[in-house]
């Protein structure tokens, strides 16, 4: 009877061992928080982080915060929730030090994507974890780009206007149109017809307008380029140029990210001004964040500190094929 009792309480013993272990791998929880989670670069990065969520069987947490307060307030569901990581995208890359402090409160680790953190200095946060796109590289791919187009259609440089738009609060922002600038001017477009549209959010609302007042400018240029930080920016500016008479035929604008805003465009039957967008990786961004995060909390694996992804040029011709190739359709 002894020897049963025991082998029963071994047996048991056993038992529960491997009921926790399931356990604590089923418990791994994350959040993905993003600043605007009705843009489609979101949506896709929220796609991909849930199919890692799914193969990894780890519970994925997804909140839109759209300010400071919202942040603050899903750090504080995140831990209440006893979530051991998270992945955000912030509304603002100042809030930095208030991120860590708080997530460090709840022993949660923290990972940014997309934007990156910045202290009082507006230097970046080193000790953060961070994946983001080289941003200054493919700011130069738009502008090597925007120059092989001018070309092409046999345009001459000084009857053209560039619209810059500009959201230079964000650094991601700043170093794209930085970039594209630089080799704008080394394909000898003249800076003096580059002109600022500067706007305070990444939307095409924003963008819209600050390209408005530009245009109300600048009545008498017939041939415009566009760009900006991302597709959204570009399509505002491209919006308001057509919307004030501008032929779409005269008008090259390229974006970045290449999410749906950009593929509405490039599935138009009449052709728009947009021309083309840098299709960055949701997929990276998303799926390797989260898988990232994952072998972090699960098995105390430390991912990289930094990571920059690139980006490729596609256009309505073309853009199937470069997101096939960069694993973003079947
Ligand atoms: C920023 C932009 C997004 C996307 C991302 C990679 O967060 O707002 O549109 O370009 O970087």
């Amino acid at each position: 009877m002894k020897k049963l009792m025991k082998i029963m309480t071994v047996a048991g013993l056993a038992l529960s061992v491997g009921l926790t272990s399931i356990a604590s791998a089923k418990e791994v929880k994350i959040g993905f928080v993003v600043k605007q989670p009705e843009e489609p670069w979101f949506q896709e990065e929220w796609r991909f982080a849930q199919k890692a969520a799914d193969e990894k069987g780890f519970t994925l947490v997804k909140i839109g915060a759209v300010d400071g307060e919202k942040l603050m307030t899903a750090i504080d569901n995140l831990g209440a929730q006893r979530a051991q990581g998270m992945i955000v995208c912030v509304p603002d890359v100042k809030l930095g030090p208030a991120v860590i402090a708080k997530t460090k409160a709840y022993k949660m680790k923290l990972m940014t994507v997309d934007d990156r953190l910045v202290n009082a200095k507006e230097e970046p946060l080193e000790e953060v974890h961070h994946m983001g796109i080289s941003a200054y590289k493919i700011g130069e791919l738009v502008g090597t780009s925007l120059a092989d187009e001018i070309r092409a259609r046999g345009w001459k440089m000084d009857e053209i206007k560039a619209m810059r738009l500009t959201f230079y609060q964000l650094p991601t922002a700043k170093d794209r149109t930085d970039g594209a600038t630089a080799s704008l001017l080394a394909a000898g477009f003249l800076e003096e017809n580059i002109i600022d549209a500067p706007h305070k959010l990444s939307n095409t609302e924003e963008a819209f307008n600050a390209a408005n007042t530009v245009i109300t400018r600048n009545q008498d240029v017939k041939k415009w380029l566009v760009y900006g930080m991302n597709d959204q920016a570009v399509v505002g500016g491209v919006r308001a140029l057509e919307g004030n008479g501008i032929d779409p035929k005269n008008i090259i604008g390229i974006g970045i990210n290449g999410s749906e805003v950009a593929l509405n465009e490039f599935k138009k039957t009449s052709p728009t001004g947009f021309f083309g967008s840098v299709i960055i990786s949701p997929l990276r961004h998303g799926y390797e964040t989260a898988l990232n995060m994952y072998e972090w909390i699960a098995n105390d694996k430390e991912p990289e500190k930094l990571i920059h992804t690139a980006g490729a040029l596609a256009t309505a011709e073309n853009y199937i094929d470069v997101r096939k190739e960069m694993g973003l359709e079947d």
